[in-house]
C-alpha cells in the first residue's frame, strides 16, 4: 500500500531554519516498518506542485500535518489533492488535536488524528488495506460509509462520514513505552535541502544536521504553552536506547550536529547523567549538540550541566518568559527568578553557550513590566535571547483569558506565526502599539550592545556566516515587508478554501 506524508508549505518569515519534520519522521518510520511504501513530502523543500506528485504515486492515503499557522495550508493541499485523486486524507499535528472539528468539517478532510500520532496511523493505515483488499474500485465515499462502521473503535480519532455526520471517538492513551518505537525515518527526507539548527550560529551543514527526541511530553503547565494543551504524560526512552539511536546519527549518517527537540528533558536528572555518561563512554561526545527548545532551569544544577558539557553540550536553552516576578507567578512556570540567575551562571561557568527565551505582551504586562524582561535578558546576558510577542494559541490558558478580557487582533490562524512584530490581541492598558514598540526595543536593547556585538564578532561561526548575519539582522529591523511577502506567495500559491 502506498503511503503519503505532507509537511504543507509555511516557511518562517525570517531567514531561519527549514528542519525536516520529526513528527512526519517518526509516522514514516512506523509505516515502513509495517512494510508500506512510503514517501514524505515537504512542501517547504519541494519545487514539484502537490498534484502532480500526486498524480505520479497515486497514494493510498494521505496523512498532512497542522500546527495552527499552517493549518489552512493543510487545508488548501487536502483540496488540491481531491481535485486530482480519490484518496482519504487525514489531518494530525497540534493545531487539529485541540480544534478537531473544525478541520473535520472540511469537504476534503476525512479524518483527524488527535495527539500522538504512531499507533492512530498505523491502524488507520490498516483499515484502509483491509478495506482495499475487498474493493476493486476504491472509494473514499465507500470507505467513510456510516454503514460499514469501519472508524467505529479506532481511538484518538475524529472523522466524518459520507452522510456528513462527525464523529468523535475517545481519546488513544499516549505510547507508555516510548523504546518500542523506531528511529525517526530521515532517509524519506532530502536532507541536502535543509538548513542546520540554528543557522545564525553555526556553520553546519544542513545535510549533517539531526534532531533527536528522548522523551515526550512535559509535566508543567504553563499558561501560554501549547504543550500543555497535550493530554500527554512525561515519558522518557532509557538512556541506553537513546544512545543507540545517538551512535546512528553520528556513525551511520555522519552527524556534524545534534539538537535534542524534547520540551522538558532534563525532568530526571539521574537519566540524563546515565545518559551524558554513555556517550562519553561510547566516545561520542566529539559532536557538539545543543537543547534547542530549553530545559527547565531549577533541574539544571551545576553538576548537571558540567556532565553535560563533558558529553559534547555546546549550548542550551532556558525558557525564563518574564523579568516581573509576580508575572512569573501568574504564568505558573513554577520558577523563580533567582533560581534562572543560578542556571544560566553555572551553564556559562561550565562553559556552556546560553539561550533564553523572553516573552513581550503576557496578558498583565505593562510597559515596567515589559522593560523588566529586557533588562533581565541584559543581565543574564545569553548568547541568543529570542524575544516572542505573545502569541494565544488556541487551548491555552492565556487564550481563554485574552478571548474573554481583550480583544484578538488576529484575522485567521496565518497570522500565529510569532517572529514578526505584530501584536495578536489588546486587553486593557495593554495596546498593540506599546507591544509592539516595546517589542522592538527589546531587540534593540539586547542586541545593539557594544559588549554584544564585541562577543559576537570575536565567535569564528560570525564570519562563517556573516552574509547570513546581515540579512537576519536586516530582516529583525525590518521583518513587516518579509511577512506581506511570505503572505502574498501563499496567497499566489492558494486555493479557495
Ligand atoms: C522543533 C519545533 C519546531 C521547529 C521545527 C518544526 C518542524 N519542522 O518539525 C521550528 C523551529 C521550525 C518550529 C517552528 C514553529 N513552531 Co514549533 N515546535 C517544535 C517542537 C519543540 C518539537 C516538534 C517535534 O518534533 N515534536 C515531536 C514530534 C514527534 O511530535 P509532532 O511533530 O507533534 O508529531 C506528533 C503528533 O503531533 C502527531 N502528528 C503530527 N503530524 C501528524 C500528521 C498526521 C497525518 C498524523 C496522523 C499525526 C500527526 O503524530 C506525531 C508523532 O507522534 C514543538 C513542541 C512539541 N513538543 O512538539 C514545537 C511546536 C510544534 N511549535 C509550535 C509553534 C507555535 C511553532 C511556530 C508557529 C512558532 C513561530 N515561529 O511562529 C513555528 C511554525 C513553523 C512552521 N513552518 O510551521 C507549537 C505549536 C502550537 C500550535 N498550536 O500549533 C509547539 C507545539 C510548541 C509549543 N509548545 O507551543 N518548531
Ligand atoms: S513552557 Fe516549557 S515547561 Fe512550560 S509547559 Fe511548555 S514545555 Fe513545559
Amino acid at each position: 500500500m502506498r503511503v503519503l506524508l505532507i509537511n504543507p508549505k509555511f516557511r518562517l518569515p525570517i531567514d531561519t531554519r527549514t528542519t525536516p519534520h520529526l513528527g512526519l519522521a517518526y509516522l514514516g518510520a512506523v509505516s515502513e516498518e509495517a512494510g508500506y511504501d512510503v514517501r514524505i513530502f515537504d512542501a517547504d523543500v519541494e519545487d514539484q506542485p502537490v498534484e502532480d506528485f500526486v498524480r505520479e504515486f497515486r497514494p493510498h492515503v494521505v496523512g498532512i500535518t497542522a500546527n495552527t499557522p499552517q493549518v489552512m495550508q493543510a487545508w488548501r493541499t487536502a483540496k488540491r489533492i481531491k481535485a486530482v485523486h480519490d484518496v482519504p486524507i487525514v489531518l494530525g499535528g497540534p493545531h487539529v488535536s485541540v480544534l478537531p472539528e473544525e478541520s473535520a468539517e472540511k469537504p476534503y478532510v476525512d479524518m483527524v488524528v488527535r495527539g500522538e500520532g504512531e499507533a492512530t496511523w498505523l491502524e488507520i493505515c490498516q483499515k484502509v488495506e483491509d478495506f482495499l483488499k475487498d474493493q476493486p474500485e476504491f472509494s473514499t465515499q465507500a470507505l467513510m460509509d456510516p454503514a460499514k462502521g469501519i472508524w467505529d473503535r479506532v481511538q484518538g480519532i475524529t472523522y466524518k462520514t459520507s452522510d456528513g455526520v462527525i464523529h468523535t471517538n475517545p481519546d488513544r492513551p499516549a505510547i507508555r513505552d516510548l523504546d518500542s518505537l523506531p528511529w525517526p525515518a530521515y532517509h524519506l527526507f532530502k536532507m541536502e535541502k535543509y538548513t542546520n539548527l540554528q543557522p545564525a550560529m553555526d556553520k553546519v551543514d544542513g545535510s549533517r544536521s539531526f534532531s533527536i527526541l528522548t522523551s515526550r511530553g512535559c509535566p508543567y503547565r504553563c499558561t501560554f504553552c501549547s504543550q500543555s494543551i497535550m493530554p500527554i504524560r512525561w515519558r522518557a526512552r532509557s538512556p541506553e536506547n537513546v544512545l543507540e539511536e545517538w551512535r546512528h546519527l553520528v556513525v551511520d549518517l555522519g552527524a556534524e550536529e545534534i539538537g535534542v527537540l524534547d520540551d522538558s528533558a532534563n525532568i530526571r536528572v539521574d537519566r540524563l547523567m546515565r545518559l551524558a555518561d554513555l556517550i562519553i563512554e561510547n566516545r561520542l561526545n566529539h559532536v557538539p549538540w545543543i537543547f534547542v527548545n530549553g530545559i527547565r532551569a531549577n533541574l539544571a544544577t551545576r553538576e548537571l550541566l558540567f556532565k553535560l558539557k563533558q558529553a559534547g553540550l555546546k549550548r542550551t536553552a532556558f525558557g525564563v518568559e518574564t523579568g516581573d516576578p509576580e508575572l512569573l507567578l501568574t504564568i505558573d512556570k513554577r520558577i523563580d527568578h533567582d533560581t534562572i540567575r543560578e542556571a544560566f551562571k553555572n551553564a556559562k561557568e561550565v562553559g556552556l553557550e546560553t539561550i533564553g527565551f523572553f516573552i513581550i505582551g503576557l496578558p498583565g504586562d505593562t510597559r515596567e513590566t515589559m522593560q523588566k524582561t529586557i533588562d533581565f535578558a541584559i543581565e543574564l546576558d545569553p548568547l541568543i535571547a529570542n524575544f516572542s510577542m505573545m502569541t494565544p494559541y488556541p487551548g491555552t490558558i492565556v487564550y481563554e483569558i485574552i478571548k474573554r478580557q481583550g480583544r484578538l487582533l488576529v484575522k485567521n490562524w496565518e497570522d500565529y506565526v510569532f517572529f514578526d512584530n505584530r501584536a495578536r490581541f489588546e486587553m486593557g492598558d495593554l495596546t498593540a502599539e506599546l507591544m509592539e514598540e516595546m517589542f522592538r526595543k527589546a531587540y534593540r536593547q539586547f542586541y545593539w550592545r557594544p559588549k554584544y556585538i564585541w562577543r559576537a564578532v570575536r565567535r569564528r561561526d560570525f564570519w562563517l556566516n556573516f552574509g547570513r548575519n546581515v540579512r537576519l539582522a536586516y530582516r529583525t529591523v525590518f521583518p513587516r515587508k518579509e511577512k506581506d511577502e511570505l503572505r502574498r506567495q501563499i496567497e499566489a500559491d492558494a486555493v479557495p478554501i
